[in-house]
């Protein structure tokens, strides 16, 4: 059950089309992807990624750069392995690149150990459900006119979506009130309608926005302000109705307890590859049980299914589809819900034939 060896590959895989929010313009997710051996054969797998490939083969760096703290231990040995990484990378920070590689890694060793029970990964942390509810995020982006989003919109309904989530952030507030208006009455009131600002506003404008947002019953209004001003945050719940939804932005359990600090958010949101993986996201989830706040995950669809499937506290994973063309398993909506799946491990696999077609040569 000894890791063998860790190995990465670099793929680049093209967004339909390139998407915009308030702070980001996307062709294309750069993947570090991660390959962990055992002795016995067993393989896990994970990835971290970088937007448009930017930088990537610094994280590819300073994933092979950490794998010598992994490789020789059991596989099993999941805090351990986590413990060496947290201490080694305390010089170089416990934020950014390091904890995206620490993250990749602990996923991995997790899948492995999986694979080596035969036992999907829920079930291993203690399985509480095995569907998710979910909404459709890989679309209604900032850069879309009002009629392509009503069509975008419509057909996340017509494919089985209960929930949409609609970016905003522009620079006239009537227009983000007149595109939320446009997809609240093309999907009716009976679809989730959630907003993400990406960071876009001074907590006097998130306001003032927000008031005006509250009559289309959102299901949450997402980093309505600079993911640093927590304050800010607070102010916004405070001031509205409407339940504020923020945490994708911040690292590890100390993140996620200083916003529940703050009282900054309704919803955390930890993602997986900035929380430090399975292991960290475990903790940040029991820090938020705590104070009675949910959690819902950000990206990482596939993988952060094992996570849903056996944390009670956490109320749905975001539904983003641009990792999918990668795998060979594919996340499966039933009756507007992901199903946690049953296969060993996170129960997702990487297609050779796509990684091939998407290595970065
Ligand atoms: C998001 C983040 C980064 C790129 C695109 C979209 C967004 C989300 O904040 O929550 O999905
Ligand atoms: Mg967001």
């Amino acid at each position: 059950m000894k890791i063998e060896r860790i190995a990465t590959t670099l793929v680049d895989v093209p967004l339909r089309a390139p998407i915009g929010t308030a702070i980001h313009s996307i062709r294309s997710v750069g993947c570090v992807l991660v390959d962990v051996t055992t002795v016995d054969g067993a393989i896990g797998q994970s990835f971290a990624f970088t937007l448009n490939g930017d930088r990537l083969r610094a994280l590819d760096e300073t994933v092979t750069g950490l794998a010598h703290l992994a490789v020789g231990r059991p596989v099993y040995e999941t805090t351990a392995i986590w413990d060496a990484i947290w201490n080694e990378i305390n010089p170089t920070g416990h934020k950014g690149t390091t904890v995206s590689a620490l993250s990749a890694i602990d996923v991995a060793c997790w899948d492995a150990w999986g694979r080596t029970l035969g036992q999907p990964l829920h079930r291993v942390f203690g399985a509480c459900r095995d569907s998710v509810d979910t909404y459709a995020s890989s679309g209604l982006w900032l850069n879309a006119s009002i009629d392509e989003l009503v069509a975008e919109a419509a057909e996340f309904v017509a494919q089985g979506f209960r929930a949409v989530k609609l970016r905003i952030g522009s620079d006239d507030p009537d227009v983000d009130v007149a595109r939320v208006r446009a997809v609240r009455t093309a999907v009716g009131d009976d679809i989730g309608l959630l907003v993400d600002a990406n960071q876009k506003f001074t907590p006097k404008q998130a306001i003032r926005l927000g008031r005006r947002l509250e009559e289309f019953g959102l299901l949450w209004f997402e980093e309505p302000v600079s993911a640093d001003d927590l304050v800010g945050h607070a102010d916004a719940r405070a001031a509205l109705d409407t339940p504020i939804a923020s945490g994708e932005t911040e690292y590890t359990r100390f993140g996620m307890q200083a916003m529940l600090d703050a009282r900054a958010a309704d919803v955390l949101m930890p993602d997986l590859q900035r929380i430090g993986g399975y292991t960290e996201f475990r903790r940040a989830a029991a820090a938020a049980a705590s104070r009675h706040v949910p959690v819902s995950s950000h990206f990482f669809t596939e993988h952060s299914l094992a996570l849903a499937g056996s944390l009670s506290n956490c109320i749905s994973v975001e539904h983003v589809d641009w990792f999918a063309p990668l795998f060979h398993e594919h996340a499966e909506l039933c009756d507007g819900r992901l199903l946690v799946p049953d296969r060993p491990g996170h129960g997702f696999t990487f297609d050779p034939a796509a990684v091939d077609r998407y290595r970065v040569r």
